[in-house]
């Protein structure tokens, strides 16, 4: 475990992060019944840039109430984080040295909005939440997804690696190998899934996909089902990883529905596993995670392989947390 990670571990807060609507209430849950009772609010995230999308995801969720604006506003801390090579323009790019970024965000009544393969956007979740709610669509992808930035008035960022980034790739164009690397910075997606106290549920993902993928390469982060899915009936779920090995299964709708059909969120996480396992034949070079919550604030999360790691804020504090895993 890096020191940091150790550091964070250590760092739960003993302060309990309040939230207004919970001052003073006895926060129950209420098993998933519309019966008036609080829920407890709960926000996870994966990887150890997931506490810093948290704490803003909390405090959006704390002075607001809105959840949507919670799961946006928290993962576009990781979109600027030039520390992280794989969500926002700063990210690793596709293999002609190209970043382009793919990203969703869905709520639990079936709203939805994604972007993929789109460039010059530094904050793409906000693009996908604009195609929710300002279009007809689920998805729109390149060139027509810029289009629609523009409309909308996003601005274009100039298309210029990060130092880092640049660095990087010039390294990489050495060799030209395309070989995915285990549970290094190449797998660092932020899927961000919200319980509030009223009891909904909301979720966003954001990434830019691997490093030095083919160029017009799609991961499972903008696919409704995929790397995210929210139901309001049940819960939601969100991956991270080798993107083709999760859309494969479907991994997020997949642990939804398993959680219908009565599997805690841990026992949907690791058949999940169980399942993309089963379906990937070069399982020896493939890392993926998930992380889910039930409608009562359950949560779990299983990875393929060691390494992988989720934040959690709830009202009672925060913390990282390793998640378990299957080989
Ligand atoms: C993708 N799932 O594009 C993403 C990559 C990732 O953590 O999760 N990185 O395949």
């Amino acid at each position: 475990m890096s020191s940091r990670r150790s550091f964070l571990k250590k760092s739960i807060l003993s302060t309990p992060l309040l939230l207004p609507g919970m001052i003073g209430t006895a926060c129950v849950n209420s098993g998933g019944k519309d019966n008036g009772e609080k829920f407890k609010p709960l926000i996870l995230s994966t990887w150890e840039h997931g506490m810093a999308a948290n704490d803003k995801a909390w405090e959006v969720l704390s002075e607001t109430g809105d959840l949507v604006g919670a799961v946006e506003q928290g993962v576009k801390v990781t979109e600027l984080d030039l520390e992280n090579l794989s969500v926002g323009l700063q990210g690793l790019p596709d293999r002609e040295g190209i970043a382009t970024l793919d990203a969703s965000i869905m709520k639990g009544d079936g709203s939805c909005g994604s972007v993929g393969f789109v460039r010059q956007i530094k904050h793409p979740i906000s693009l996908a939440r604009k195609v929710m709610e300002e279009t007809p669509h689920v998805m729109l992808v390149g060139e027509g997804a810029r289009r629609f930035a523009i409309e909308q008035g996003f601005p274009l960022e100039e298309e210029k690696l990060s130092p880092k980034s640049e660095e990087l790739f010039q390294e990489w164009k050495k060799t030209s190998e395309y070989k995915p690397i285990i549970n290094i910075e190449n797998h660092d997606t932020i899927g961000m899934i919200a319980l509030g106290a009223d009891g909904k549920l909301a979720g966003s993902c954001t990434t830019s996909g691997l490093a030095y993928k083919m160029h017009g390469r799609v991961g499972d982060s903008p696919i409704i089902g995929a790397g995210l899915f929210v139901d309001d009936e049940v819960g939601a779920a969100t991956a991270t990883g080798l993107g083709e090995s999760i859309i494969r299964i479907c991994g997020s709708f997949l642990i939804v529905e398993l959680m219908r059909q009565g599997r805690t969120p841990q026992e949907a996480c690791e058949e999940a596993v169980r399942r993309l396992i089963s379906k990937n034949k070069n399982i020896d070079d493939i890392q993926a995670g998930f992380l889910a919550i039930n409608k009562e604030g359950a949560y779990g999360a299983y990875s393929v392989r060691q390494g992988f790691n989720y934040a959690r804020h709830h009202a009672d504090g925060k913390d990282l947390i390793d998640s378990k895993f299957k080989l």
